[in-house]
């Protein structure tokens, strides 16, 4: 672990030096030639076993089943609950995976950590026009070597309407005390410390340290009133009427509110966050073959489609949208307006998880 962090320092320094990503990696491989620089074949017989790590609640209701079904491949998954813990594990050496899902944000870290490997997009071609196009070639990874787009969202409010009849839309509803202990936040640092920097007008990716100051002042402050930090377990509480705002996912939302249609989804005002979540491949992975297979059968109109219903996520498949109209369309000008991309913050990581770890101190 010491050694991932120190890793993760060094790649956060030779960043704000100018260094390039592909210089970072050869020098954290000690200019050794890799094996494995170029993408992994994704064609040839497929592997047995495929190893997913995904965040929770972000599957169709049969899409593994569907996959080992087609397949023959018996696909093992296990689930975190954000970036940083996914980031983390493959940092201390986690090996036994062959997919995980990061945010474009962290594509960008795992890449310049050299934790990623390419992905063959020779085996993509048939189901890859299906993409829509403002889901490709990201300023996260340009080329898509590394990534193939699987769900697009942004967080926001999750009200109980009937319980909160004054209709918040504003990150300042969290500072009310009227709420006192029927509050939550995600328990995702990128998202807290964001949150509160859009509060007050400042991009979601500042690493301006006064700016940086307000927010965890501003956080530590509405903390008082929160029942605690909990990403999508806050579903059961907010169905079950034990939290009446919860600083949530909007798919996630949209998972509860099927439960209770009280609950409702609130971009605030003041804008928020907006990610493409992508399939990647860790370095190391046991069965790229069986990997790229997944990825063919998620580029799948029908299979995009069913696991957006489920997961109420929008999708960057628009032969998908186009199947089925209950989908998630994109977000309209006016709310993309309201909307930005969570960046690498470089040199800027250490004093974020400091001002994180002084909020959850506090
Ligand atoms: N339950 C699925 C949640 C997926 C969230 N992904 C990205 C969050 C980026 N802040």
């Amino acid at each position: 672990m010491s050694r991932g962090i120190a890793r993760r320092e060094f790649v956060a320094r030779a960043l704000a030096a100018g260094l390039s990503l592909p210089a970072i990696s050869a020098l954290l491989s000690g200019c050794r030639p890799r094996p494995d620089a170029a993408a992994v074949s994704g064609s040839g017989p497929l592997e047995r076993e495929l190893a997913i790590y995904n965040w929770s609640d972000y599957i169709g209701e049969t899409t593994i089943a569907d996959f080992e079904h087609e397949t023959g491949v018996r696909v093992t998954y296990d689930t975190y609950e954000s970036n940083e813990d996914l980031i983390a594990k493959l940092q201390a050496g986690a090996t036994g995976y062959d997919i995980v899902v990061p945010s474009g944000y962290a594509v960008r870290v795992l890449r310049a950590l050299d934790l990623l490997q390419p992905i063959d997009r020779s085996v993509l071609t048939g189901q890859w026009s299906n993409l829509d196009p403002r889901f490709l070639g990201t300023p996260m990874d340009p080329e898509n070597q590394y990534s193939v787009p699987w769900q697009w969202g942004s967080s926001g409010l999750a009200i109980r309407t009937d319980l909160v009849k004054s209709r918040p839309d504003s990150w300042g509803v969290l500072l009310d005390p009227e709420f006192r202990g029927k509050m939550t936040q995600l328990d995702d640092m990128r998202d807290v410390i964001g949150a509160w920097l859009k509060f007050r007008g400042h991009s979601v990716n500042s690493i301006d340290p006064a700016e940086l100051e307000q927010a965890k002042a501003d956080a530590i402050k509405a903390k008082r009133n929160l029942k605690s930090y909990l990403s999508a377990p806050v579903k059961a509480q907010l169905i079950a009427g034990d939290v009446w705002i919860a600083h949530l996912w909007n798919g996630d939302t949209a998972q509860a509110r099927a439960a209770n249609p009280a609950i409702e989804f609130v971009l605030p005002r003041e804008g928020s966050e907006i990610y493409l979540d992508s399939l990647c491949i860790p370095r190391g992975a046991r069965s790229p073959r069986a990997a790229h297979a997944f990825m063919n059968f998620i580029l799948r109109a029908d299979q995009g489609a069913a696991l957006s219903r489920r997961t109420g996520y929008g999708s960057p498949n628009a032969a998908a949208l186009a199947l089925d109209a209950s989908i998630l369309r994109p977000p309209s000008a006016e709310e993309m307006g309201r909307l930005e991309y969570q960046d690498d913050l470089g040199a800027g990581t250490t004093l974020w998880d400091r001002v994180w770890t002084e909020i959850k101190a506090a």
